[in-house]
């Protein structure tokens, strides 16, 4: 892979922050977006802009064409089947909370949910507020010690009654990537449907969605080289038909009368109102660019950067990481001595290094790894092993600073 030449696509690179070349190492909470993505935003809004599915005049077929394309392109990225099975939503979270609202009339008190503790607040506070609403209960997949599901105890938590399983594909805390298609078929054999929760991995490895054999899978664009504003849900076509519209009003509907109304065939019953038509076409471009350097040549990148990143930081006095040393995707989660992650932080950005400190928005794991709070640095494409000597150098200085060994 031809880094350099994949830097010149993202012009907010070349800065310098605090005096000091930028190292941008916070791409798992939003990846930067390549000269492609913009040109594509450019091109809508210059020469397309306007309304999709139901102008019959040339703007409006050149926008509802680009929109639509822009879905095939999506469901053909993840290896869904159909286009239909593409729902554009605002992100992930709105993904999640869609199943969540729209899926779940059906559970009573005698059935369970099951989750994991790693659960990023987006795919496990919407389960929450469904068990409080229907009444059922909420379980936790049991982790072993180093951040990975217990998949051998992991059958004792599945039963008749577990009506839904979700989980991420890959943890933005540990890093770990879960072994979805295997627990899928587990919780396939009890009955239960399963959604994936795919923010941290679409972006950085071929997801193959009909291989997984997942009911649900949702991820954001923004972590992925496209604009804020546009997410998708995918679902298998007798899951997508089991969804109740949670949004209503145009867009979605077949037929209104004064007293009734009756809704368009999948997707577009699940999109009501007028689309981000940009946000889907920044995605397909994202698509496009991303397919052009190849998911197979970003994942070996991301997995070449992460093993440099834990090996240096392993190697530094009073670094504690978080999560398997081994399996990781895209980036490292550590706790420098005992400086605060955010006084790491604040001197990190002194030196021109973006990382996140914080819970990640991870409460419960930082309570299961007994800390109140870590430091993260996430990698892309665009990233360098410069960058990483970069990170490695503005923690030694931070140690100095603070007189910590
Ligand atoms: N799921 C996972 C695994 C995530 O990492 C995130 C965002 C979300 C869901 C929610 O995505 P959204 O696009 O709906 O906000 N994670 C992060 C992060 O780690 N730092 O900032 C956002």
């Amino acid at each position: 892979m031809d880094t350099a030449a994949i830097r010149s696509d993202f012009p907010i690179l070349h800065q310098t922050v605090n005096g000091k070349p930028l190292a941008y190492l916070d791409s798992a909470a939003t990846a930067q977006k390549p000269r492609q993505v913009l040109d594509a935003l450019n091109q809508y809004y210059l020469h397309d802009n306007a309304n999709v599915h139901r102008a019959v005049h040339a703007l409006g077929e050149r926008a509802t064409l680009a929109y639509e394309g822009a879905r095939a392109k999506t469901a053909r990225f993840i290896g869904a089947p159909h286009a239909r099975q593409i729902v554009f939503t605002r992100n992930t979270t709105e993904a999640v909370n869609l199943v969540a609202y729209s899926w779940t009339d059906r559970l009573t008190p005698d059935d369970e949910i099951l989750i994991t503790p790693m659960e990023h607040h987006s795919n496990m506070v919407p389960w929450q507020q469904t068990a409080l609403r229907q009444g059922c209960r909420l379980r936790y997949m049991p982790l072993r010690p180093d951040g990975n599901i217990d998949m051998q105890k992991l059958p004792e938590y599945l039963s008749p009654r577990t009506k839904l399983v979700a989980l991420t594909h890959v943890s933005n805390v540990l890093g770990v990537t879960n072994p979805v298609a295997e627990i899928t078929a587990l919780a396939h054999q009890v009955g239960a449907r399963v959604l994936i929760d795919g923010a941290q991995g679409v972006p950085h490895f071929k997801v193959d969605v009909t291989a997984i054999d997942c009911d649900f899978y949702v991820f954001s664009g923004h972590k992925m080289c496209a604009p804020t504003g546009i997410g998708v849900l995918y679902g298998k076509l007798e899951a997508l038909e089991e969804l109740t519209p949670f949004l209503y009003g145009g867009e979605m509907i077949a037929t209104v009368s004064l007293e009734a109304s009756t809704w368009k065939e999948l997707p577009w019953r699940l999109e009501a109102g007028t689309p981000n038509i940009s946000g889907a076409i920044g995605l397909g471009a994202a698509v496009d660019y991303l397919e052009s350097i190849g998911m197979d040549a970003i994942k070996a990148h991301g997995d070449a950067l992460t093993a440099y990143a834990l090996e240096v930081l392993s190697a530094m006095p009073g670094v504690t990481i978080y999560g398997p040393l081994t399996g990781r995707t895209g980036l490292v989660t550590f706790n420098l001595a005992d400086i605060h992650p955010h006084d790491v932080s604040t001197v990190l950005d002194q030196e021109g290094v973006a990382i996140r400190a914080g819970h990640h928005c991870c409460q419960p794991l930082m309570r299961w790894l007994d800390v109140p709070a870590t430091v993260r640095a996430s990698f892309y494409l665009y990233n360098t092993a410069a960058e990483v000597d970069m990170l490695a150098q503005a923690l030694e200085r931070t140690r100095e600073f603070f007189g910590a060994r």
